[in-house]
């Protein structure tokens, strides 16, 4: 907290000073907007490129590919990240949104190997992709089609439109397209192959608007809630225009195939909003894509992409580098930056309305799982996230996002801060943020549909504060700050220049404090939502003398919405909880997670000086920290536990009955550091909990659940057992807080034991950690949801992009003492 109390300084300062050290939210904002314009945001697709901004006419580019060389290849066109497609490998291998990037694929099935790198001018307002491909299999034949379709809307007469331009002017390898739209006003785009090999056949094609060996345009209305379905359109226009090849040509022959897998307008569309633009190589291919803005004054000239390829990527490293402090010849240098790639590569800007049923209540006592059946479109609204998997969970998470910022924190907080400033603006008039936000059709394509729909009473983890507390705590010092504040505008690309090092925020504290107080109101809601939703019914455990003596009552929660078998809302989903479910149960990690949010609203209300509100905070984190003690702690067991109401009991004391089950519930009020320091017996238990290789430490990382528990490797073996990134991270975190940097540390020599366990723990399990999720890279290419609690292996979702990367941090941050 020594930062805080320097932040407090700097608010005291602020005031007396006024607004003379300025850059101001706005133009704070701008910058930003700026260098986070344009990016591959549409991270469901293997490549989908769109700017971040709501408007009806957003500019979208996606890509496609198959191989074209025999009919099956039509049933695998690659478009959305799909698990089935089973590629040997994709993902992001350096990649930062203000800079560029570049995703290599590696797609046997199809016999291609691809990389899509994105580079953008320094102004950030163009960009180019350039698309690079060639054989896995040099013997093997192949028609690498690429499809490229981009959308620009406008009605014929209006001012928005993509129009393709003089094709084939300077040779027939270009193809070049003007657009406008209001944001980005007039802009040009290019389409320039160099000198890469068209696919032709021997035998003529099929007619001269097919033929292979050159690009093919065609142009039509999409409306745009249909958009996402491009590869399904696209799909039967083929299936349409074969059939039309076989009406005229019944002895249509194999060898025609690359020539009718070519898209052509048998249905004469007149020109429309979107464009597909195929090409079909053979062996080594290479173009570019390059967007301009009229008038920009750093338009991409044709012959420099590959040079500003190789600036971008010197770039990228540079601030990786600079961020994680990840030696060049360190054994994971590679691994970690790909890694974190991958989460960067989840960024995604979504759009659109969202299924939301208000009317349907959890106030029975029905366990079963509740239907919601009574929902409604709300919005549009938007959001700008990271995603757990691209793959299988395309949108927004609220907790998954709070670890995801965590991470981020490291090494850009002002990208965490547009981040957050879009979760927080989702926050409704009754203070309630959705547990999965899905916006729009394309994002609503990839989710079951008992699971789309929205409910208000429905909590997660509140992380989200937990990521702005970080943010809070790590700004600069007013000290520092004024040493350096004359040394940034040095504005050179071949330089990590200011705009690209997302250290704005943590170099200007004011920011925070304004942007602190415009939110808090806001806050405040979702924290009250938090409180009155998730309210547990105390009032039942009254007779219980060692409650009634000591509890405080406002402080008991549990989560709505369990079921007999799951409790999603806790993001533990199986983890085992009272069985059976009792409306009169308080859950632990519920009350832990207020705790949380209660000591963040305390230190976001003490920058901004709200004195009798940090008193009030202050009052319900201490009744939160007792009541953990009075309701949760069970001295048999020495854990904290669930509890729940026990009819049956024969004296008082028993109607409260201890539901533990040792693991990440009862580890989580030490990983997130709500335990006192000078609470020294439970934090022993605690440090015991987690070092016992018979119960919690694997040689892989910290097991959800306790090999001795009834429900251990039972049932979905979800959160039952296999080791999860997220919780591992916070229990390191909280190890170092505790045990490495305490100032109880120095001063009390007989804990000198409890400090040897804490440091022995901390070094082993980080590199227990480190070592398995790295293995299994170096295997598979992959990191995944979870590691097996038997053997280490990666299980779950394969290439989980979201906490899992947590392991970057992890290998970045080692305490010197260590
Ligand atoms: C099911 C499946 C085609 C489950 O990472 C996101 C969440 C976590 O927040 C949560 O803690 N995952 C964890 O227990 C994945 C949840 C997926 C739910 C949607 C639809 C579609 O697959």
């Amino acid at each position: 907290m020594i930062t805080l109390s320097r932040l407090l300084l700097f608010a005291a300062l602020n005031a007396i000073l006024g607004h003379s050290i300025a850059l101001d939210l706005d133009d704070y904002s701008k910058a930003n907007n700026q260098s986070l314009l344009w990016a591959p945001y549409r991270s469901n697709c293997y490549f989908g490129l769109r700017p971040r901004y709501v408007n009806d006419e957003p500019f979208v580019l996606g890509a496609m590919w198959f191989n074209s060389i025999n009919a099956q290849g039509l049933a695998k066109v690659r478009h959305f990240v799909e698990q089935g497609d089973k590629l040997d490998k994709y993902g992001w291998i350096w990649y930062d949104p203000r800079i560029g990037g570049r995703e290599t694929i590696r797609d046997s099935e199809s016999n291609l190997q691809l990389n899509f790198t994105f580079v953008k001018s320094h102004s950030g307002e163009n960009w180019a992709v350039q698309v690079e491909g060639d054989l896995i299999d040099k013997n093997k034949e192949a028609a690498h089609s690429i499809v490229i379709y981009m959308k620009q809307n406008g009605k014929e007469d209006s001012s928005c439109y993509l129009n393709q331009n003089d094709i084939f002017t300077k040779n027939r390898n270009e193809l070049s397209f003007t657009g406008f739209s209001n944001e980005l006003k007039g802009y040009t785009i290019k389409l320039a192959d160099e000198n890469s090999k068209f696919y032709k056949d021997a035998v003529p094609p099929l007619s001269p608007d097919c033929d292979p060996s050159k690009p093919t345009v065609l142009s039509m209305n999409i409306p745009d809630d249909q958009l996402w379905k491009a590869k399904d359109v696209f799909q039967s226009l083929l299936k349409d225009s074969i059939q039309a090849h076989v009406e005229t040509n019944p002895q249509l022959s194999a060898n025609l195939i690359p020539s009718a897998l070519t898209i052509r307008n048998i249905h004469n569309f007149p020109p429309g909003n979107v464009q597909y633009i195929q090409q079909t190589f053979e062996g080594h291919f290479k173009f570019n894509i390059i967007f301009n803005k009229k008038g920009s004054k750093d338009q991409i000239a044709e012959n420099s992409v590959d040079h500003l390829i190789v600036l971008a990527e010197g770039l990228v490293q540079q601030k990786f580098n600079k961020k994680f402090g990840i030696a060049d010849n360190s054994l994971y240098r590679d691994f970690a930056q790909e890694t974190f790639s991958n989460l960067l590569g989840g960024l995604s800007y979504f759009h659109g309305t969202h299924l939301v049923d208000r009317e349907t209540a959890f106030d029975n006592e029905n366990f079963d799982r509740i239907e919601l059946l009574n929902s409604n479109e709300e919005g549009p609204l938007e959001l700008f996230s990271m995603v757990p998997s691209r793959a299988f969970f395309p949108r927004g998470f609220y907790w998954d996002e709070g670890f995801h910022l965590l991470q981020l924190l490291d090494y850009d907080s002002d990208l965490v801060f547009e981040v957050l400033h879009s979760w927080f603006n989702l926050i409704d008039k009754d203070g309630w943020i959705p547990r999965e936000v899905i916006l729009g059709d394309e994002a609503r394509s990839k989710v079951p549909e008992e699971f789309r729909v929205q409910n208000p009473n429905i909590a997660n983890p509140p992380t989200l504060l937990l990521a702005f507390s970080e943010i809070l705590s790590r700004a600069k010092t007013i000290q520092e700050e004024m040493l350096e504040s004359h040394l940034q505008e040095n504005y050179q690309y071949e330089e990590l220049d200011s705009s690209f090092q997302g250290d704005k925020l943590n170099n200007n504290p004011e920011l925070l404090i304004s942007y602190a107080k415009e939110i808090y109101p806001k806050l405040l809601k979702h924290y009250e939502w938090f409180r009155n939703s998730q309210k547990g019914m105390l009032e039942e455990y009254m007779e219980v003398p060692s409650i009634n003596s000591k509890v405080h009552m406002e402080e008991a929660y549990r989560w709505i919405g369990r079921t007999f078998t799951h409790c999603l809302p806790s993001g533990m989903d199986d983890y085992p909880r009272a069985i059976p479910p009792d409306i009169a149960e308080l859950h632990v990690d519920a009350l832990t997670w207020v705790g949380v949010m209660t000591r963040s609203m305390k230190q976001i209300a003490s920058v901004i000086d709200l004195v009798e509100e940090i008193k009030r905070f202050a009052t319900i984190e201490e009744n939160i920290v007792e009541n953990l003690k009075t309701l949760h702690w069970d001295d048999d067991q020495k854990l904290f536990c669930d509890i729940t109401f026990n009819d049956d009991a024969n004296t008082d004391e028993a109607l409260r009955k201890f539901v533990c089950h040792e693991g990440y519930v009862s580890l989580l009020p030490f990983a997130v550091k709500l335990i006192p320091h000078t609470d020294v017996e439970r934090l022993k238990h605690i440090l015991d909990s987690m070092s016992n290789t018979t119960t919690l430490l694997s040689p892989y990382g910290i097991r959800s659940l306790s090999k001795t528990d009834e429900y251990y490797d039972t049932g979905e073996v979800y959160w039952r057992g296999p080791i999860w990134l997220n919780i591992n991270y916070l229990c390191l975190d909280a190890l170092e807080y505790y045990f490495l940097e305490s100032p109880l540390k120095k001063s009390e020599g007989q804990n000198e034991e409890l400090f040897l366990q804490a440091r022995t723990l901390y070094k082993q399990l980080r590199q227990n950690i480190i070592d398995n999720v790295y293995k299994i890279w170096k295997k598979d290419g992959y990191v995944y949801e979870q590691y097996n609690h038997k053997n280490g292996k990666g299980s779950g979702v394969q290439h989980f992009t979201g906490w899992t990367a947590l392991v970057v941090n992890m290998i970045g941050k080692l305490p010197e003492e260590l």
